[in-house]
């Protein structure tokens, strides 16, 4: 394990090499440089400090020969690179001097790095943490992804509206991957299977590259660095020249277009239905590309085959991955010559499967005739995989069923274990979705909490509360997070409560700077800050916020001279492109905003913001500014949640169903600290079931029917009576996520939260007892769970 070389990382080599770079590498002086050129100055010079440690864990993996762990995903929500190398090397304060002798405001410089959006929301966040506790841990990992060429898309409002646009980080130079030419894999699809003497061969129709880029992922004190390995599609053959030679210029280039075409964008769909062409080539691109190198990695270090698990673990992030298990037995048959069933078994003994959501539109399933023209191959092994699983319990469980390929089954089937991503979560994996499974096969089945890296989610983004912590119990819990506990005797002291409460004034104040100067908002920081930010989507309940808004809004007004708690409340996230209802939602919160910040009476009590394009970095800021946390999806929906960590952690207490993590991070810092309210996700089954439920709850709740009844009457879309129409009929009639059924609870809730702030030594104690009791939600502790209980792989420290 290597040490930071002190030396390399004063202000003065710092500045020593920026200026090297800025000459050498950009061909830039210093007169003549702009923000971009002395960012990637100062990039270059930090990535110069990476490599070191990079390479000594490389080394030292190979020569120790430990097993590592592959951790296959889709997306990879990574925010801005420079703030990981920044925190983990603790280069802050070093970095903000020589940036300022250079005459710079360092500031500036970080936030001018664009957002690596290669994931839509929580499971690609995941990913990025669990990076970061795997190199934190000292645990030889790989994570494995595409390198989109466009990450999520780019959100803006027009008359309140989601209007969408392409993302385009890479257009800038991106100084922190390494290309490796070298690394490159053939990825072939479609054609046909051709069998002679019982032997299959795959003569595929179409074949591109797979080409390597490298992001170290360094850990906390640059003890240990990691790989990021993002996929590039490439072109098989770079051109077409005898096309071009006839003078068809644009047919020369038509196969290097439509190989790029899958590495191009990311599919914008959070725990909404896919199931396009593109999707599933993407999807096996990068799992077939992963797979090659990680046997090709496994071979040249001498190994037999039969030994794969004792040196491979490899995790599938949801199913997306999931055609693993299939292309793994079609190397070890078709290229390696294993017989079909010990292959299956040597698969199943290496993969494991999580699973990030039980909602049924967004389990992954393939048409037949879809999935066996792209991966003809593929189709055949898997009907062996079922065969072999028939074979060992029965046929109650099918993964081709009903004209449709299951990725689920698949995955599960090809799984030494499954893991769902909270204890609410995990049992309800076993009690639906895969009950026929689990019942075939015990024990499978098990629990990972999902956690959150401290060191970005509170000691990068809140330096304000760091140091109150730091001052109070010494450092070292950055890497040790139930070190926080140690806050719990000072939860009674003056002084701490007073720097808790002036830590979480002047996140308020830089988040209003912020929005004052980026979208031209002004909020009053007095207020409440109220949070929700997530993803739109109907079961997470948007609705349910901005319906409680409008009540509280009615009721102020009917008694402006009251004793009210002033509100900010703050919505950020965005809809899929697709999810109509979703849109329809964010105007309706957009327009409550406007007709609400115009009134005089109580603009100063109770004001809505939603500032666009809601990202990893803006979370930064609002978390930290955040007073009170909204977790208010319908219970059983959502499957953990982790900014309901992140939030919780931060000091903003919540205001939550007993949904996903919500029902763990209540037993952690106690119910007295924790605002419920909300059917439980059996009583949500329940409840279901009675006749006309949404209208019952609208009738019985006059609070309910009014703000449904502004809406519809066009209050707040200058008289348009039609344009919510979708949002009514849904709840009327269909409310399928019972906002209408929990709205009066979740009022009740409310009002208890406006007595607790207004007490305000109170409120400051339970926000700093959520700091004090959130310690066990590190993502540390997650990959401590994986590495022991799935992966069998230790720590090399
Ligand atoms: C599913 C299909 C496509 C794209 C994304 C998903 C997805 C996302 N499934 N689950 N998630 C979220 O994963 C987080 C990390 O485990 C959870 O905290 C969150 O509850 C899931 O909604």
């Amino acid at each position: 394990m290597l040490q930071i070389n002190p030396e390399t990382v004063t202000p003065d080599s710092l500045r020593t090499d920026i200026e090297k770079h800025l000459k050498f590498s950009l061909g830039k002086d210093a007169a003549h440089a702009s923000l971009y050129d002395w960012r990637i100055a100062l990039s270059l010079t930090l990535r110069d400090r990476v490599v070191e440690p990079w390479f000594a864990s490389t080394r030292q993996t190979y020569e120790g020969k430990h097993k590592r762990v592959y951790y296959l995903s889709m997306e990879f929500l990574i925010g801005r690179l420079i703030e990981d190398v920044i925190i983990n090397l603790d280069l802050e304060e070093n970095a903000r001097v020589a940036m300022n002798a250079l005459g710079q405001d360092y500031h500036a410089v970080v936030a001018d790095e664009p957002d690596a959006a290669l994931g839509n929301g929580g499971l690609g966040r995941l990913a990025a943490c669990f990076m970061d506790s795997l190199s934190t841990l000292a645990i030889p990992a790989y994570g494995y992804g595409i390198r989109y060429e466009h990450g999520l898309f780019e959100q803006h409002f027009e008359n309140g509206q989601q209007m969408e646009s392409a993302e385009a980080w890479l257009e800038q130079r991106h100084v922190w991957e390494f290309e490796r030419p070298e690394v490159a894999y053939p990825i072939h699809f479609g054609g046909h299977v051709r069998t002679e003497n019982g032997q299959a061969s795959w003569e595929p129709g179409e074949t591109v590259v797979a080409s390597a880029h490298d992001t170290p992922t360094v850990g906390w004190q640059g003890k240990w660095a990691n790989t990021l390995r993002l996929w590039a599609a490439k072109p098989a053959a770079l051109f077409d020249l005898e096309s071009f030679n006839r003078g068809d210029y644009i047919g020369a280039s038509v196969a290097e277009s439509l190989a790029r075409t899958i590495s191009r964008v990311l599919y914008p769909d959070d725990t909404t239905e896919v199931g396009k062409e593109l999707r599933l080539k993407q999807e096996y691109f990068f799992t077939a590309a992963s797979l090659q190198d990680i046997l090709r990695r496994f071979l040249s270090e001498g190994h037999a085959l039969a030994t794969l698990p004792d040196h491979v673990a490899i995790q599938l992030n949801d199913t997306h991955p999931a055609i693993a298990g299939p292309e793994l037995v079609r190397l070890l048959v078709d290229v390696h010559s294993l017989e079909m069933e010990p292959a299956i078994e040597l698969a199943r003994a290496t993969l494991n499967y999580t699973n990030h959501t039980l909602l049924p539109e967004a389990l992954e399933r393939w048409s037949e005739g879809l999935f066996s023209r792209i991966l003809p191959r593929h189709y055949q092994i898997i009907q062996h995989i079922e065969a072999a699983h028939f074979e060992r319990v029965g046929t109650q469980v099918r993964i081709i069923e009903d004209g449709n390929v299951k990725m689920g089954e698949l995955a599960f089937i090809m799984a030494s274990h499954v893991n769902g991503v909270s204890a609410l979560h995990s049992d309800l994996v076993k009690e639906t979705v895969f009950a026929d499974l689990n019942a075939l096969y015990p024990g499978r089945i098990l629990n990972q909490t999902n956690g959150v890296t401290p060191r970005r989610w509170l000691h990068a983004c809140n330096p304000a509360l760091r140091r109150v912590i730091t001052d109070t119990i010494g450092t070292g819990w950055q890497d040790d997070l139930e070190r926080l506990s140690e806050l719990e005797p000072n939860l009674d002291d003056t002084g701490f409560l007073d720097a808790y409460d002036t830590a979480k004034r002047s996140n308020k104040q830089r988040l209003a700077q912020w929005l004052k100067a980026e979208h031209g908002m002004s909020l009053n920081t007095d207020a409440m800050f109220d949070v929700q930010i997530k993803r739109i989507h109907e079961y997470k309940r948007q609705h349910l916020n901005i319906l409680e808004t409008i009540a509280l809004w009615n009721d102020i007004r009917a008694n402006p001279d009251g004793d009210w708690t002033p509100r900010v409340k703050i919505f950020g996230g965005k809809a899929a492109p697709g999810y109509v209802l979703a849109k329809s939602i964010i105007r309706l919160i957009n327009d409550v905003a406007k007709t609400l910040n115009q009134d005089p009476v109580t603009r100063d009590l109770l004001q809505v913001v939603y500032p666009e394009n809601y990202n990893v970095s803006m979370a930064e800021l609002l978390i930290p500014a955040s007073d009170l946390s909204e977790q208010i999806s319908t219970a059983g929906k959502e499957a953990s949640g982790t900014g309901n960590m992140k939030l919780s952690l931060n000091g903003s207490p919540t205001i939550g169903t007993l949904d996903g993590a919500n029902v763990e991070i209540r037993d952690h810092v106690g119910e007295e600290n924790f605002f419920l309210f909300g059917l439980t996700a059996s009583e949500v089954e329940a409840r279901r079931a009675e006749h006309a439920y949404a209208r019952n709850a609208i009738k019985y709740s006059p609070r309910l029917s009014m703000a449904l009844e502004q809406i519809a009457a066009g209050e707040f879309s200058g008289g348009d009576k039609t344009r919510y129409q979708d949002v009514l009929t849904n709840l009327y009639d269909h409310d399928y996520f019972l906002v209408t059924c929990d709205f009066d609870s979740y009022f009740d809730a409310q009002r208890r939260v406006d007595a607790a702030y207004r007490d305000q030594r109170g409120w400051t104690r339970k926000a700093a007892t959520n700091t004090a009791r959130m310690g066990w939600f590190s993502s540390d502790r997650t990959i401590r769970g994986y590495a022991e209980e799935i992966w069998n792989a230790p720590s090399v420290r």
